[in-house]
């Protein structure tokens, strides 16, 4: 062994790896959990006990990914005084994690947000318009991941939600309508002691939103003919907030399309046991779409135990992967 090779190991010491791996790893429990709440080239804004610090991962969890809303523990100077950095040494483990890819051809899935319970599709009745096809993967990338999504409609005072309305109350998504000067009472109550992440277009009315939610957010927003331009951002990160009446909402950059390639067929039937029950009678590798022959599916609208528009909203969805 040249003297080189490994710096830190005496000739006549024992090497470090021949010690149990377990002996090494430091007891990180009576350190403090903080959110993850904004990550900007491998800086961590973390709040903890409602103050922000800024961290640094630590060299054992070099390798391991974090994002926003990761709950980690914090060593070093949790202080946040300026130009202090603490150490993240451990990530918590995740309930959930939504994840994307840029298009179906990427098979590379970036993780966007972790624990997430709740994800809102925030989409505008107009300007821009809706599209369904979007939603759907969204609602795919929601179901496969365990997060219960939200149909939240912006621009009410633009056009009518009736259409949105009757493509996706069958499926059992609950919908929220959001207007300029209206109520958010039912925004409010459904985001409380949750953890949202906010999906969709840009220009659709996230950020004014969050700004209404919590007045001390700063959200930037922009017309929506800004935000087309070329190169106009407002945000280019996922960014966690604490609601004032508890809970959190993370506020992601919009998205032009949402790649679903991660997502395996079929895995999402799971998040709907009354049409997974009925399929169990399916021939082997049905994949219950549109005149997919001896469909069970077919049968249960047939003799009336299912509803037909619930079934066709559902592959409705489901196409969304082809
Ligand atoms: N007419 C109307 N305009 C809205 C509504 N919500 C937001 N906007 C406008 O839509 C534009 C884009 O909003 P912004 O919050 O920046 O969208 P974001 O990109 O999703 O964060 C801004 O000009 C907002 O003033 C709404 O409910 N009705
Ligand atoms: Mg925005
Ligand atoms: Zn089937």
């Amino acid at each position: 062994m040249s003297i080189h090779e490994d710096d830190h190991t005496g000739f006549d010491r024992p090497r470090k790896r021949s010690r149990p791996r377990t002996k090494e790893r430091p007891d990180y429990s009576g350190l403090p959990v903080a959110r993850v709440v904004s990550v900007d080239r491998g800086r961590y804004r973390c709040l903890l006990d409602g103050s922000g610090v800024t961290a640094v991962r630590g060299r054992l969890i070099a390798r391991k990914g974090i994002v926003v809303g990761d709950r980690v523990r914090l060593d070093g100077d949790t202080s946040g005084d300026g130009g202090t950095l603490a150490r993240i040494v451990e990530v918590l483990e995740r309930t959930t994690m939504l994840r994307r890819s840029a298009d179906d051809a990427d098979t590379f899935e970036r993780p966007i947000v972790a624990n997430a319970d709740q994800l809102f599709i925030v989409t505008a009745l107009a300007d821009p318009p809706p599209r369904m096809g979007m939603i759907d993967r969204i609602l795919v990338a929601a179901y496969d991941a365990g997060i219960s999504p939200v149909l939240c409609l912006t621009k009410a005072d633009l056009a009518s939600p009736d259409e949105l309305r009757e493509a996706y109350e069958p499926l059992g998504v609950p919908i929220l309508v959001t207007e300029p000067e209206a109520d958010l009472t039912e925004v409010v109550e459904s985001l409380t002691d949750r953890v949202t992440v906010f999906v969709g277009h840009s220009g659709v009315g996230k950020s004014t939103l969050v700004n209404r939610l919590i007045p001390d957010a700063h959200r930037a927003t922009a017309e929506v003919s800004e935000l087309t331009g070329k190169g106009r951002h407002t945000s280019t990160s996922a960014v966690a907030m604490e609601l004032p009446g508890g809970g959190w909402i993370i506020d992601t950059p919009g998205v032009r399309s949402f790649g679903i390639s991660h997502v395996r067929t079929g895995s999402i039937l799971g998040a709907f046991p009354d049409l997974a029950e009925y399929a169990e009678d399916c021939p082997r590798g049905c994949h219950h779409e549109t005149g997919a022959i001896e469909c069970a599916l077919d049968d249960a609208v047939a003799d009336g135990r299912l509803a037909p528009e619930r079934l066709a909203s559902f592959r409705r969805m489901e196409r969304a992967f082809s």
